[in-house]
């Protein structure tokens, strides 16, 4: 049977460092690497084993950004249907320039292909990266991270990701930053604390259908021993989830509810 490959393809703007990245994964120097944005206008890909998983990888230029080299429409078009044949998109940003109206551009038009993406944040080796304010791709980078260390839930180090939670709320607050921020500070410091949070966002509208606010709040609920409204919020979670194991576990979580 000739069973193809998965296919994991390289974006992101001129010079954040796409080339680079693709020859340390496929260890060769095949794709072009230079200071100078625009430098890759070809679409390579190579296949490779990376840690034990087989799969080609593409290296883009010139897909985002704008050009003048009379090749470009041809190079686009060759990025799109490599971002077409995609199973996995890598989304490489500057970790140094923070978020930019270019990397927004490009989240849009990723968002229209449908494919999962990851979104590496690169040169945060560069002094600049790691001496600025931490940017927001910092502050989630460095979340990330906290979790990556911790190999279960009691090793990780809760009051430094609500801290770095705190942080984002203030550069880049949004109610699902603010949720997540709870459920940090219900960890570190207990459900009472979180809970104080969670009710804060129960008249948010950009969260009224959002499944995780009910759940969560049940949690903490359970946890402070308000059992009966723990039971309705994982209720109320359960038929506002779309995906059906969620929606047992929540249901199962509703029944089970109550002192142990
Ligand atoms: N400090 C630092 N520099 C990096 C890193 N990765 C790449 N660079 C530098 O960033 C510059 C651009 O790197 P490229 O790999 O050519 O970037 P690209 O995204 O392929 O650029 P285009 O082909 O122009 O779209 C080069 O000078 C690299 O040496 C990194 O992780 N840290
Ligand atoms: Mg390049």
């Amino acid at each position: 049977m000739n069973k193809r490959s998965p296919h994991v393809v390289l974006v992101g703007r001129p010079n954040v460092g796409k080339s680079t990245l693709f020859n340390r994964i496929t260890s060769s120097r095949r794709a072009i690497v230079t200071p100078v944005p625009g430098t890759t206008r070809d679409v390579i890909t190579q296949p490779v084993v990376w840690r034990g998983i087989g799969f080609d990888l593409t290296d883009t230029g010139g897909m985002f950004g704008a050009s003048e080299d009379p090749l470009h429409a041809m190079v686009l078009e060759a990025g799109r249907r490599a971002m077409q044949r995609a199973e996995l998109v890598v989304f490489v940003v500057d970790g140094r320039d923070g978020k930019t109206p270019g990397d927004d551009d490009i989240a849009k038009a990723l968002h229209t292909f449908g494919k999962p993406v990851i979104l590496a944040v690169n040169k945060m080796d560069d002094r600049r990266a790691r001496d600025g304010a931490l940017g927001p791709y910092a502050l989630q980078s460095a979340i990330a991270a906290c979790h990556a260390r911790a190999h279960t839930a009691a090793e990780t180090d809760w009051a430094r990701i609500a801290a770095l939670y705190d942080a984002l709320a203030q550069l880049a607050p949004s109610p699902i930053v603010e949720l997540n921020r709870a459920v940090a500070l219900s960890m570190a410091y207990g459900p009472a604390a979180g809970l104080e949070v969670v009710d804060s966002l129960t008249s948010e509208p950009l969260l009224k259908s959002y499944h995780r606010l009910p759940s969560v709040r049940g949690e903490l609920l359970s946890k402070l021993g308000r059992f009966d409204e723990a039971r309705a919020e994982f209720k109320r979670a359960a038929g506002l989830t779309h995906n059906m194991r969620e929606r047992e576990l929540l249901l199962e979580r509703a029944r089970t509810v109550g002192p142990n």
